[in-house]
Protein backbone atom coordinates (compact mmCIF):
# COMPACT_ATOMS: atom_id res chain seq x y z
CA UNK A 1 0.00 0.00 0.00
CA UNK A 2 1.65 2.62 -1.02
CA UNK A 3 0.43 5.70 0.64
CA UNK A 4 1.37 3.73 3.91
CA UNK A 5 4.41 3.19 2.89
CA UNK A 6 4.63 7.10 2.42
CA UNK A 7 3.34 8.23 5.33
CA UNK A 8 6.02 6.48 6.87
CA UNK A 9 8.30 8.38 4.79
CA UNK A 10 6.79 11.43 6.54
CA UNK A 11 6.96 9.98 9.82
CA UNK A 12 10.94 9.36 9.89
CA UNK A 13 11.64 12.45 8.33
CA UNK A 14 9.73 14.73 10.90
CA UNK A 15 12.07 12.19 13.54
CA UNK A 16 14.86 13.66 11.77
CA UNK A 17 13.59 17.56 11.89
CA UNK A 18 11.52 17.75 14.71
CA UNK A 19 13.08 15.60 17.85
CA UNK A 20 11.28 18.13 20.16
CA UNK A 21 8.24 16.61 19.47
CA UNK A 22 9.13 13.77 21.74
CA UNK A 23 10.25 9.85 21.05
CA UNK A 24 10.37 8.98 17.79
CA UNK A 25 11.34 5.84 16.07
CA UNK A 26 14.99 6.28 14.79
CA UNK A 27 15.80 6.04 11.05
CA UNK A 28 15.62 3.14 9.31
CA UNK A 29 18.73 1.11 8.69
CA UNK A 30 19.28 0.12 4.87
CA UNK A 31 22.81 -0.51 5.27
CA UNK A 32 24.01 -3.88 5.27
CA UNK A 33 27.23 -2.65 7.35
CA UNK A 34 25.56 -1.68 9.94
CA UNK A 35 23.45 -4.82 10.83
CA UNK A 36 24.52 -5.93 14.33
CA UNK A 37 25.65 -9.54 14.96
CA UNK A 38 22.42 -11.36 16.29
CA UNK A 39 21.78 -14.93 17.33
CA UNK A 40 18.40 -16.55 15.98
CA UNK A 41 16.79 -19.47 17.70
CA UNK A 42 17.23 -23.17 16.92
CA UNK A 43 13.63 -23.72 15.37
CA UNK A 44 14.30 -27.83 16.10
CA UNK A 45 15.73 -27.32 19.70
CA UNK A 46 12.68 -27.88 22.17
CA UNK A 47 12.01 -25.48 25.57
CA UNK A 48 13.71 -28.13 27.50
CA UNK A 49 17.29 -28.08 25.39
CA UNK A 50 16.15 -31.48 23.39
CA UNK A 51 16.63 -31.09 19.73
CA UNK A 52 13.36 -32.53 17.61
CA UNK A 53 14.29 -36.10 16.04
CA UNK A 54 11.65 -36.64 14.09
CA UNK A 55 8.38 -35.18 12.88
CA UNK A 56 6.06 -36.76 15.63
CA UNK A 57 8.38 -34.60 18.03
CA UNK A 58 7.95 -31.74 15.69
CA UNK A 59 4.38 -32.28 15.58
CA UNK A 60 3.50 -32.56 18.90
CA UNK A 61 5.76 -30.88 21.10
CA UNK A 62 7.60 -28.02 18.85
CA UNK A 63 5.44 -27.07 16.56
CA UNK A 64 2.76 -26.46 19.92
CA UNK A 65 5.95 -24.81 21.95
CA UNK A 66 6.30 -22.33 18.74
CA UNK A 67 2.68 -21.44 18.33
CA UNK A 68 2.23 -20.37 22.07
CA UNK A 69 5.37 -18.09 21.79
CA UNK A 70 4.04 -16.50 18.73
CA UNK A 71 0.88 -16.17 20.06
CA UNK A 72 2.49 -14.85 23.21
CA UNK A 73 4.67 -12.44 22.13
CA UNK A 74 4.29 -11.41 18.58
CA UNK A 75 0.05 -11.88 17.57
CA UNK A 76 -1.99 -12.57 20.44
CA UNK A 77 -4.10 -15.61 21.15
CA UNK A 78 -6.75 -16.12 18.65
CA UNK A 79 -9.96 -17.27 21.09
CA UNK A 80 -11.53 -20.93 20.26
CA UNK A 81 -14.89 -20.71 19.40
CA UNK A 82 -16.48 -17.61 18.88
CA UNK A 83 -19.31 -15.99 17.17
CA UNK A 84 -21.80 -18.13 14.95
CA UNK A 85 -21.18 -18.40 11.40
CA UNK A 86 -23.74 -18.37 8.23
CA UNK A 87 -23.03 -18.76 4.59
CA UNK A 88 -25.17 -17.59 2.05
CA UNK A 89 -24.57 -17.45 -1.70
CA UNK A 90 -26.08 -14.32 -2.84
CA UNK A 91 -24.94 -14.05 -6.25
CA UNK A 92 -24.32 -16.66 -8.67
CA UNK A 93 -23.13 -15.50 -12.21
CA UNK A 94 -22.24 -18.41 -14.78
CA UNK A 95 -21.17 -16.81 -17.73
CA UNK A 96 -18.29 -14.54 -15.91
CA UNK A 97 -15.48 -13.46 -17.47
CA UNK A 98 -16.66 -13.55 -21.04
CA UNK A 99 -18.58 -17.52 -19.95
CA UNK A 100 -15.07 -19.05 -19.03
CA UNK A 101 -16.03 -18.81 -15.07
CA UNK A 102 -19.01 -18.83 -12.15
CA UNK A 103 -18.60 -16.07 -10.25
CA UNK A 104 -20.10 -16.15 -6.87
CA UNK A 105 -20.92 -13.39 -4.03
CA UNK A 106 -20.92 -15.22 -0.73
CA UNK A 107 -22.37 -13.37 2.78
CA UNK A 108 -20.52 -14.86 5.61
CA UNK A 109 -22.12 -13.89 8.61
CA UNK A 110 -20.51 -13.82 12.18
CA UNK A 111 -23.35 -13.39 14.97
CA UNK A 112 -26.48 -12.81 14.88
CA UNK A 113 -29.12 -9.35 14.92
CA UNK A 114 -27.68 -6.21 14.75
CA UNK A 115 -24.11 -6.81 16.31
CA UNK A 116 -23.37 -9.03 13.73
CA UNK A 117 -20.36 -8.53 11.10
CA UNK A 118 -20.29 -9.55 7.28
CA UNK A 119 -17.23 -10.69 5.27
CA UNK A 120 -18.37 -10.45 1.64
CA UNK A 121 -16.29 -13.37 -0.49
CA UNK A 122 -15.74 -13.11 -3.55
CA UNK A 123 -15.47 -16.41 -5.34
CA UNK A 124 -14.13 -17.01 -8.88
CA UNK A 125 -13.73 -20.10 -10.36
CA UNK A 126 -13.16 -21.59 -13.74
CA UNK A 127 -16.40 -23.45 -16.35
CA UNK A 128 -13.97 -25.32 -17.69
CA UNK A 129 -12.70 -28.46 -15.76
CA UNK A 130 -14.86 -30.77 -14.67
CA UNK A 131 -13.11 -31.99 -11.65
CA UNK A 132 -12.83 -29.15 -8.18
CA UNK A 133 -10.22 -26.70 -8.73
CA UNK A 134 -7.37 -25.38 -6.67
CA UNK A 135 -7.88 -21.91 -5.32
CA UNK A 136 -6.00 -18.88 -4.63
CA UNK A 137 -7.18 -17.42 -1.34
CA UNK A 138 -6.08 -13.97 0.10
CA UNK A 139 -7.58 -10.48 1.47
CA UNK A 140 -7.51 -7.57 -0.67
CA UNK A 141 -6.97 -4.13 0.69
CA UNK A 142 -9.26 -2.24 -2.18
CA UNK A 143 -12.56 -4.04 -1.59
CA UNK A 144 -14.03 -7.19 -3.91
CA UNK A 145 -14.99 -5.20 -7.23
CA UNK A 146 -11.24 -3.87 -7.05
CA UNK A 147 -9.54 -6.71 -6.83
CA UNK A 148 -5.87 -6.08 -8.56
CA UNK A 149 -5.53 -9.83 -9.00
CA UNK A 150 -5.01 -10.74 -12.39
CA UNK A 151 -8.24 -12.87 -12.27
CA UNK A 152 -8.39 -13.97 -16.02
CA UNK A 153 -5.63 -15.21 -15.98
CA UNK A 154 -5.69 -17.25 -12.61
CA UNK A 155 -8.97 -18.71 -14.43
CA UNK A 156 -7.27 -19.48 -17.42
CA UNK A 157 -4.76 -21.65 -16.15
CA UNK A 158 -7.21 -23.74 -13.79
CA UNK A 159 -7.58 -22.39 -10.75
CA UNK A 160 -10.03 -20.31 -8.78
CA UNK A 161 -10.05 -16.99 -6.92
CA UNK A 162 -11.31 -16.03 -3.68
CA UNK A 163 -11.10 -12.95 -1.81
CA UNK A 164 -12.40 -10.83 0.59
CA UNK A 165 -11.91 -7.08 1.59
CA UNK A 166 -9.43 -6.93 5.00
CA UNK A 167 -11.66 -3.76 6.25
CA UNK A 168 -14.32 -5.72 6.52
CA UNK A 169 -13.07 -7.55 9.97
CA UNK A 170 -11.30 -5.43 11.35
CA UNK A 171 -10.47 -1.61 10.01
CA UNK A 172 -6.94 -0.73 9.29
CA UNK A 173 -7.02 2.27 12.21
CA UNK A 174 -5.77 2.69 16.01
CA UNK A 175 -9.27 2.54 17.16
CA UNK A 176 -10.43 -0.19 14.31
CA UNK A 177 -11.09 -2.65 16.71
CA UNK A 178 -14.34 -1.19 17.92
CA UNK A 179 -15.67 -1.65 14.76
CA UNK A 180 -13.98 -4.97 13.91
CA UNK A 181 -15.13 -9.07 14.71
CA UNK A 182 -13.58 -8.27 17.85
CA UNK A 183 -16.74 -7.26 19.03
CA UNK A 184 -17.85 -10.43 18.64
CA UNK A 185 -15.97 -12.25 21.66
CA UNK A 186 -15.77 -11.69 24.99
CA UNK A 187 -13.63 -8.47 26.18
CA UNK A 188 -9.95 -8.97 24.93
CA UNK A 189 -7.74 -8.60 27.74
CA UNK A 190 -3.81 -8.84 28.23
CA UNK A 191 -0.83 -7.97 26.62
CA UNK A 192 -0.94 -11.16 24.62
CA UNK A 193 -4.51 -10.24 23.63
CA UNK A 194 -4.76 -10.72 19.67
CA UNK A 195 -5.44 -7.45 17.35
CA UNK A 196 -5.52 -6.81 13.57
CA UNK A 197 -3.60 -9.55 12.38
CA UNK A 198 -5.14 -12.06 14.29
CA UNK A 199 -8.43 -11.13 12.67
CA UNK A 200 -7.45 -10.82 9.72
CA UNK A 201 -5.74 -14.35 10.25
CA UNK A 202 -8.76 -15.74 11.81
CA UNK A 203 -11.12 -14.57 8.79
CA UNK A 204 -8.56 -16.21 6.28
CA UNK A 205 -9.65 -19.33 8.13
CA UNK A 206 -13.32 -18.73 7.97
CA UNK A 207 -13.17 -18.28 4.48
CA UNK A 208 -11.48 -21.58 3.86
CA UNK A 209 -15.02 -22.82 5.97
CA UNK A 210 -17.01 -22.00 3.57
CA UNK A 211 -14.45 -22.99 0.33
CA UNK A 212 -14.64 -26.16 2.06
CA UNK A 213 -18.68 -26.26 0.99
CA UNK A 214 -18.58 -25.46 -2.14
CA UNK A 215 -18.30 -28.25 -4.88
CA UNK A 216 -16.54 -26.43 -7.69
CA UNK A 217 -13.69 -26.35 -5.17
CA UNK A 218 -10.54 -28.81 -3.82
CA UNK A 219 -10.09 -27.16 -0.59
CA UNK A 220 -7.66 -29.38 0.14
CA UNK A 221 -5.46 -27.73 -2.52
CA UNK A 222 -6.33 -23.83 -1.57
CA UNK A 223 -2.80 -21.78 -1.38
CA UNK A 224 -2.94 -18.64 0.66
CA UNK A 225 -1.47 -15.51 -0.73
CA UNK A 226 -1.41 -12.10 0.97
CA UNK A 227 0.62 -8.76 0.06
CA UNK A 228 2.48 -6.95 2.75
CA UNK A 229 0.81 -6.33 6.00
CA UNK A 230 -1.89 -8.91 4.40
CA UNK A 231 1.45 -10.95 3.60
CA UNK A 232 2.00 -11.45 7.35
CA UNK A 233 -1.85 -12.14 7.67
CA UNK A 234 -1.27 -15.22 5.75
CA UNK A 235 1.37 -16.54 7.25
CA UNK A 236 -0.31 -16.45 10.64
CA UNK A 237 -3.12 -18.11 9.28
CA UNK A 238 -0.83 -20.81 7.59
CA UNK A 239 0.96 -21.72 10.72
CA UNK A 240 -1.94 -22.19 12.72
CA UNK A 241 -4.26 -23.32 10.45
CA UNK A 242 -3.11 -26.36 8.88
CA UNK A 243 -5.97 -26.93 5.84
CA UNK A 244 -3.89 -24.25 3.95
CA UNK A 245 -2.54 -26.70 1.31
CA UNK A 246 0.30 -23.73 0.31
CA UNK A 247 1.50 -20.00 1.63
CA UNK A 248 2.60 -17.54 -0.32
CA UNK A 249 4.32 -13.97 1.51
CA UNK A 250 4.37 -11.09 -1.16
CA UNK A 251 6.94 -8.46 0.54
CA UNK A 252 5.44 -9.37 3.96
CA UNK A 253 8.31 -7.65 5.58
CA UNK A 254 8.66 -6.75 9.03
CA UNK A 255 6.59 -9.07 10.81
CA UNK A 256 5.98 -11.40 8.35
CA UNK A 257 8.62 -13.41 6.32
CA UNK A 258 11.31 -11.04 7.66
CA UNK A 259 13.88 -11.60 11.01
CA UNK A 260 13.47 -9.15 13.34
CA UNK A 261 16.39 -9.46 15.02
CA UNK A 262 18.23 -7.92 12.21
CA UNK A 263 17.18 -4.43 12.45
CA UNK A 264 17.04 -3.67 8.70
CA UNK A 265 14.46 -1.50 7.37
CA UNK A 266 11.22 -1.56 9.78
CA UNK A 267 12.09 -2.60 13.35
CA UNK A 268 9.71 -3.61 16.14
CA UNK A 269 9.96 -0.05 17.22
CA UNK A 270 8.63 1.45 13.89
CA UNK A 271 5.69 -0.60 13.56
CA UNK A 272 4.00 -1.26 16.65
CA UNK A 273 4.42 3.15 16.84
CA UNK A 274 3.44 3.19 13.20
CA UNK A 275 0.49 0.24 13.58
CA UNK A 276 -0.20 -0.26 17.35
CA UNK A 277 -3.14 -2.39 16.51
CA UNK A 278 -1.98 -4.55 14.29
CA UNK A 279 0.28 -7.39 16.45
CA UNK A 280 -0.24 -8.26 20.47
CA UNK A 281 0.77 -5.46 23.10
CA UNK A 282 3.72 -7.76 24.05
CA UNK A 283 5.17 -7.27 20.72
CA UNK A 284 5.85 -3.42 21.68
CA UNK A 285 8.32 -4.94 24.44
CA UNK A 286 10.63 -5.72 21.87
CA UNK A 287 11.29 -2.40 20.46
CA UNK A 288 15.04 -1.68 20.41
CA UNK A 289 15.09 -5.44 22.32
CA UNK A 290 14.66 -7.51 19.61
CA UNK A 291 17.72 -9.56 20.70
CA UNK A 292 15.58 -10.59 23.94
CA UNK A 293 12.91 -11.90 21.61
CA UNK A 294 12.40 -15.82 22.02
CA UNK A 295 11.21 -16.28 18.37
CA UNK A 296 12.02 -14.59 14.70
CA UNK A 297 9.85 -15.02 12.50
CA UNK A 298 12.32 -17.93 10.42
CA UNK A 299 10.23 -19.93 12.88
CA UNK A 300 6.69 -18.90 11.78
CA UNK A 301 8.01 -19.63 8.42
CA UNK A 302 9.12 -23.42 10.27
CA UNK A 303 5.40 -23.58 11.40
CA UNK A 304 4.23 -24.03 7.37
CA UNK A 305 6.45 -27.17 7.07
CA UNK A 306 5.72 -29.08 5.13
CA UNK A 307 3.07 -27.66 2.90
CA UNK A 308 4.59 -25.89 0.02
CA UNK A 309 6.00 -21.98 0.89
CA UNK A 310 6.66 -19.28 -1.32
CA UNK A 311 8.48 -16.22 0.56
CA UNK A 312 9.42 -13.33 -2.28
CA UNK A 313 10.90 -10.31 -1.96
CA UNK A 314 11.62 -6.88 -4.71
CA UNK A 315 15.22 -5.30 -4.24
CA UNK A 316 13.85 -2.10 -4.06
CA UNK A 317 11.58 -2.89 -1.36
CA UNK A 318 14.26 -1.97 1.08
CA UNK A 319 11.62 -1.30 3.62
CA UNK A 320 10.71 -4.89 4.13
CA UNK A 321 14.30 -6.43 4.04
CA UNK A 322 14.71 -8.69 1.05
CA UNK A 323 17.96 -9.99 2.56
CA UNK A 324 16.01 -10.84 6.03
CA UNK A 325 13.26 -12.63 4.08
CA UNK A 326 15.60 -14.76 2.83
CA UNK A 327 17.73 -15.78 5.81
CA UNK A 328 14.31 -16.58 7.13
CA UNK A 329 13.44 -19.08 4.70
CA UNK A 330 17.07 -20.55 4.62
CA UNK A 331 16.86 -20.95 8.67
CA UNK A 332 13.66 -22.82 8.42
CA UNK A 333 14.69 -24.84 5.70
CA UNK A 334 16.07 -27.53 8.30
CA UNK A 335 12.33 -28.43 9.58
CA UNK A 336 11.29 -29.13 6.04
CA UNK A 337 13.94 -31.41 5.75
CA UNK A 338 13.52 -32.90 9.38
CA UNK A 339 10.20 -33.59 7.97
CA UNK A 340 11.22 -35.21 5.07
CA UNK A 341 10.84 -32.46 2.20
CA UNK A 342 13.37 -30.86 0.63
CA UNK A 343 13.49 -27.60 1.54
CA UNK A 344 15.52 -24.11 0.06
CA UNK A 345 17.28 -25.20 -2.79
CA UNK A 346 20.04 -22.04 -2.33
CA UNK A 347 22.53 -21.36 0.12
CA UNK A 348 22.88 -17.49 -0.89
CA UNK A 349 20.71 -15.38 -1.55
CA UNK A 350 19.48 -15.38 -5.18
CA UNK A 351 20.51 -12.44 -7.82
CA UNK A 352 17.03 -10.23 -8.94
CA UNK A 353 14.77 -12.18 -10.93
CA UNK A 354 16.45 -15.86 -10.54
CA UNK A 355 13.70 -17.47 -8.72
CA UNK A 356 14.62 -21.15 -6.78
CA UNK A 357 11.77 -23.12 -5.52
CA UNK A 358 11.92 -25.92 -3.94
CA UNK A 359 9.36 -27.25 -1.00
CA UNK A 360 10.22 -23.55 0.18
CA UNK A 361 10.61 -21.02 -2.96
CA UNK A 362 12.50 -17.46 -3.02
CA UNK A 363 12.82 -14.91 -5.20
CA UNK A 364 13.89 -11.19 -5.30
CA UNK A 365 12.20 -9.27 -8.26
CA UNK A 366 13.43 -6.10 -9.42
CA UNK A 367 11.50 -2.87 -8.70
CA UNK A 368 9.43 -2.49 -5.53
CA UNK A 369 6.70 -2.68 -3.27
CA UNK A 370 4.29 -4.41 -5.56
CA UNK A 371 2.14 -7.48 -5.87
CA UNK A 372 3.21 -8.01 -9.65
CA UNK A 373 2.32 -9.73 -12.87
CA UNK A 374 6.46 -11.46 -12.14
CA UNK A 375 5.27 -12.44 -9.00
CA UNK A 376 2.12 -13.80 -9.78
CA UNK A 377 3.67 -15.87 -12.80
CA UNK A 378 6.17 -17.27 -10.31
CA UNK A 379 3.26 -18.35 -7.86
CA UNK A 380 1.11 -20.39 -10.99
CA UNK A 381 4.11 -22.01 -11.60
CA UNK A 382 4.79 -22.74 -7.70
CA UNK A 383 1.15 -24.26 -8.01
CA UNK A 384 1.25 -25.77 -11.03
CA UNK A 385 4.38 -28.04 -9.44
CA UNK A 386 2.68 -28.91 -6.45
CA UNK A 387 -1.15 -28.86 -7.29
CA UNK A 388 -1.26 -31.16 -10.15
CA UNK A 389 -4.17 -31.26 -12.96
CA UNK A 390 -5.95 -34.66 -12.30
CA UNK A 391 -4.94 -34.97 -8.18
CA UNK A 392 -8.39 -33.81 -7.03
CA UNK A 393 -11.43 -35.88 -7.11
CA UNK A 394 -14.11 -35.11 -9.83
CA UNK A 395 -17.31 -32.97 -8.66
CA UNK A 396 -20.10 -34.77 -7.76
C1 LIG B 1 3.96 -0.30 5.52
C2 LIG B 1 4.29 -1.10 6.73
C3 LIG B 1 4.74 -2.46 6.32
C4 LIG B 1 3.86 -3.10 5.28
C5 LIG B 1 3.26 -2.10 4.30
C6 LIG B 1 2.01 -2.54 3.54
O1 LIG B 1 3.64 1.01 5.80
O2 LIG B 1 5.28 -0.42 7.43
O3 LIG B 1 4.88 -3.29 7.46
O4 LIG B 1 2.87 -3.86 5.86
O5 LIG B 1 2.89 -0.92 4.91
O6 LIG B 1 1.14 -3.23 4.07
O7 LIG B 1 1.93 -2.13 2.38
Amino acid sequence: MKPARALIGIAVLSAALLPALGAQTPPANEDESKVPPYVLPDPLVLADGRKVGDARTWKEKRRPELLRLFETHVYGRTPAGGPKRRFQVTKTDPSALGGRATRKDVAITFGDGAASRRMDLLVYVPNAPRAPVPVFLGLNFQRNDAVKWPVETIVDRGYGVASAFYGDLFPDRADGAGESVLTLFPARQGPDAWNAIGVWAWALSRALDYLETDRAVDAKRVALLGHSRLGKAALWAGAQDPRFAMVISNESGCGGAALSKRIYGETVAAITKQFPHWFCANFARYAGREAELPVDQHELLALIAPRPLYVASAVEDRWADPKGEFLAALGADPVYRRLGTDGLPAHEMPAVDQPVQGQIAYHVRSGGHDLADYDWRQYLAFADRHFPAGTAPRRR
